[in-house]
């Protein structure tokens, strides 16, 4: 089964992983390079059995990037909080307001000053897929011109967009963890995507990533009349954040069941025509969700 891909690593991050403090002050069990790779025939999407996924939310988070927001607003508005915690911490610490998180996304939500203040991200994914600011002063929107060489050059090996903008790094209120996704075209028609992602949360943040990859990877075959093949992952540093030992455990302990396929119920005009009623998630079965807390 697939997700044994995922399992092992995690064992693997558990017993061999080295021991820091990070970033955040949680501290990792940290390993250097690691790879998945996931078989999208007939349908197959990489969401994990062995918890449960909220696959919408990680859905609608990369519906969110293809729109080239970069304000939680939106995501509230659709009901996603994944990304609350990094603009509330900020908020916290600059205003000395103890707000809590259910009454700043509700002032998120309903004060457009206070949103565009305070609910930004900065240049972060979305700015970068769309309008990536070049040199000139022009910007270049990846994604459209990734599909249009798809089309026209399917045998390129430039088949790629990126979110590593050195020079706007410091503007991020997170420098970009998935960077790169390259894009292989067969001469059969199918094509596949290699996600490069740099630090991945293995039990938070990359069940998310794979999910929305695929997702990704079944709206771009859609548009360029191509069949998705395979979604390969590269991790760089791969981490189990140490409060989430007690979790991993427990995932670790359960059967993977089998994977659920994943529909597009319409084809819209164009990238930007896709709204989350148009995926169709079925046979997904998991076992229960593991709740765990986002080091910030
Ligand atoms: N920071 C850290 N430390 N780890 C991350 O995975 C992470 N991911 C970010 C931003 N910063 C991050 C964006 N993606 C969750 C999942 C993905 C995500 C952020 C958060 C998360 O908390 N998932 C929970 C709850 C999901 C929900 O409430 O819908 C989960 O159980 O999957
Ligand atoms: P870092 O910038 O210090 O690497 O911290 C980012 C953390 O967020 C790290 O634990 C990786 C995790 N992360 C993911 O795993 N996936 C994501 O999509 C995002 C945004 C973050």
């Amino acid at each position: 089964h697939p997700e044994y891909q995922y399992l092992d690593l995690l064992s693997n991050v558990l017993e061999h992983g080295d021991k820091r403090i990070d970033r955040t002050g949680v501290g990792t069990l940290s390993i250097f390079g690691a790879m998945t790779r996931f078989n999208l025939a007939d349908g197959t999407v990489p969401i994990l059995t062995t918890k449960r996924v909220y696959w919408k939310t990680a859905v609608k988070e990369m519906l969110w990037f293809l729109t080239g927001e970069t304000n939680i607003q939106p995501l509230l508005k659709n009901h996603v909080s994944i990304w609350t915690d990094w603009p509330l911490d900020r908020y916290r610490k600059q205003s000395g307001d103890p707000i809590s998180q259910g009454e700043f996304e509700r002032r998120i939500m309903e004060d457009d000053a206070f949103a565009s203040r305070w609910g930004d991200l900065g240049p972060v994914y979305g700015k970068q897929w769309r309008r990536w600011l070049g040199p000139d002063g022009k910007e270049h929107d990846q994604i459209a011109t990734l599909i249009n060489s798809i089309k026209s050059n399917p045998t390129s090996r430039r088949l790629l967009f990126h979110a590593w903008n050195v020079g706007e790094l410091d503007q991020m209120s997170l420098p970009p963890c998935h960077m790169v996704y390259q894009f292989f075209c067969t001469q059969d028609g199918k094509i596949s995507c290699l996600l490069f992602q740099r630090s991945g949360d293995l039990l938070l943040g990359c069940p998310f990533n794979w999910t929305a990859g695929a997702a990704l990877l079944f709206m771009i075959a859609q548009q360029t009349g191509l069949t998705p093949h395979e979604f390969i992952w590269f991790g760089g540093d791969v981490h189990l954040y140490l409060n989430h030992v007690e979790q991993a455990r427990i995932q670790l302990q359960r059967e993977p069941r089998q994977w659920p396929k994943l529909r597009l119920l319409r084809k819209p005009e164009s990238i930007d025509g896709y709204r989350i009623e148009d995926f169709e998630v079925d046979g997904y079965n998991p076992h229960a969700a593991i709740k765990a807390e986002v080091a910030v």
